[in-house]
């Protein structure tokens, strides 16, 4: 049984009261290793840590530390096949997919920020023979990093690159349910030539070591991942301290299809959207909402697409998706589909357990919901869609801007004009139109209402990473 360690000062330690949580396989049902439940003495000790690297890193050149994060990003593409073996057996996603989506884009991130941070330009003003005004955008000092479990290397990556680009130092806490890539990182890290204590790796409990992360006075700024309602948590623990805080939370996002589509790629990319990673990506689309004049087409289309998914060991490569990411989880999502033929729904396919060791769970799709209900207004965060028909564009809009949440919405017709109206018409940080999931990593990432404050992503995430100063100089 493996039994890992936290990383502090640049070495992996045992948790000072020796307490560990069991890591449960979601592939198998079984434990398949051990982590550290932290405490606050583990956290003193990476804070510790991260104060005596402070100076030397935030010092460092620029394209110094720049070279350090390029070296990272090489060394995570040579190890990808452990990675994503690593990635794939601790989510329950299938292997292929670790290695075509996630562990790539944890190197991009890198990639991207080593890159971002040698042409990060401030800005100055000059008032010609009066004064001069400029912008010092410094390293904030040490920062809390705390990720989710359904993207674990590819979210983690996606906070601690740009923190550590800015010069500051990472306190970062993975989920519980997913630690082994970040733990596997430390020894990159080192490799990479990062100086120790610049990046700590804590695991543990989020209502202990992340909600210590939050509360120590040593970390002044927070980026979380996570569920709206443990995002208010984080929120409220950081602003005590005037903490800054970015929280990307959940989303209940609308797939709007309009009569006027490319149908085929319609109906193909809403089979992406809605099932992969088991559906378990923020930025899934699991309202489907279709114009009257197709829905019956597309609605049969999408369901014989469906029904090709293959559920199965996520190490087969024939499995189209895996398991879920624990019993709990498992049991949460069925029991959304248990509460949709409650509200009056139909399943039209899955709503199934998959009787094998393990946590599988067929795509679902639902019909028949009114759109209030809380099928269609709570985030299930699984495999599950629900389909809802409109009849013009007026009311496919009301209908998307009917939850809580606004992260991120696709919208599908071949009218330009439409795509560009109904875009700036609905309340999503992300819209995509004729595509899902593409990403420019220089965009700004995130949402708005309940899926969260702040924005990642491009220079946004430097600059949140950074603390602006003035400097004014009378000439
Ligand atoms: O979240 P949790 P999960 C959302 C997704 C879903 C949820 C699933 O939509 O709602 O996140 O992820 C730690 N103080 N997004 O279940 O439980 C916990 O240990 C500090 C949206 O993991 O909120 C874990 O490391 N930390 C997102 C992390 O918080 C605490 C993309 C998240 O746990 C804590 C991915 C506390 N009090 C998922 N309690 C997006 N919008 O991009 C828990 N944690």
């Amino acid at each position: 049984m493996q039994k890992i360690q936290n990383f502090i000062n640049g070495k992996y330690v045992d948790p000072m009261k020796g307490q560990y949580i069991d890591n449960v396989e979601p592939g198998t049902g079984k434990v398949f290793a051990q982590i550290p439940n932290s405490s606050q003495e583990d956290l003193d000790n990476a804070v510790a840590a991260a104060k005596d690297a402070f100076p030397i890193w935030s010092t460092m050149s620029v394209d110094k530390r720049s070279r350090i994060l390029h070296k990272l990003a090489d060394l995570i593409e040579d190890h990808l096949d452990d990675l994503a073996l690593m990635e794939s057996r601790d989510n329950g996603k299938p292997l292929w997919l670790a290695k075509a989506v996630d562990i790539p884009r944890a190197s991009s991130n890198f990639r991207f920020y080593a890159s971002a941070i040698v042409n990060f330009s401030s800005e100055a003003q000059v008032s010609e023979g009066f004064m001069v005004n400029y912008t010092r955008r410094a390293p904030i000092g040490i920062v809390g990093c705390i990720s989710p479990w359904n993207l674990p290397l590819y979210l983690f990556s996606w906070k601690i690159a740009p923190a550590l680009a800015m010069g500051n130092c990472v306190v970062a806490k993975p989920s519980e349910l997913t630690p082994m890539t970040a733990h596997l990182l430390g020894n990159l890290a080192n490799e990479a030539g990062m100086p120790a204590g610049v990046l700590n790796i804590l695991h543990g409990e989020g209502k202990e070591i992340g909600q210590a992360i939050v509360e120590h006075e040593a970390t002044k700024a927070i980026s979380f991942t996570g569920g709206t309602a443990t995002g208010k948590v984080v929120g409220a623990t950081a602003s005590q301290q005037f903490k800054k805080v970015s929280l990307e939370l959940g989303g209940k996002n609308p797939n709007i299809v309009f009569a006027d589509c490319d149908l085929e790629e319609a109906v193909k990319t809403s089979v992406k959207s809605s099932f992969t990673n088991q559906g378990e990506i923020c930025l899934c689309g699991s309202r489907i909402l279709i114009e009257d004049a197709i829905y019956e087409e597309f609605k049969k289309r999408f369901i014989e697409e469906t029904k090709k998914l293959k559920v199965g060991d996520p190490m087969e490569a024939g499995s189209n998706m895996g398991a879920l990411v624990s019993e709990e989880h498992l049991i949460k999502v069925d029991s959304y589909v248990k509460l949709a033929k409650e509200e009056g729904g139909a399943i039209l396919h899955g709503g199934i357990r998959l009787e094998k060791e393990g946590f599988y769970y067929e795509p679902t799709i639902i019909e028949g919901l009114d759109e209030n209900c809380r099928t269609n207004q709570e985030e299930i965060f699984g495999p599950v869609v629900t389909l809802n028909r409109f009849s013009n564009e007026k009311e496919a809009i009301r209908v998307a801007n009917s939850t809580r949440y606004g992260l991120s919405c696709t919208i599908w017709t071949t009218n330009l004009k439409r795509a560009h109206r109904v875009s700036h018409a609905v309340q999503s940080g992300i819209i995509w139109v004729n595509c899902w999931l593409l990403r420019d990593l220089r965009t700004p990432f995130g949402g708005m209402k309940d899926s969260g404050i702040g924005r990642e992503g491009g220079n946004e995430a430097l600059r949140f990473f950074s603390e602006p100063q003035n400097v004014c100089i009378k000439l």
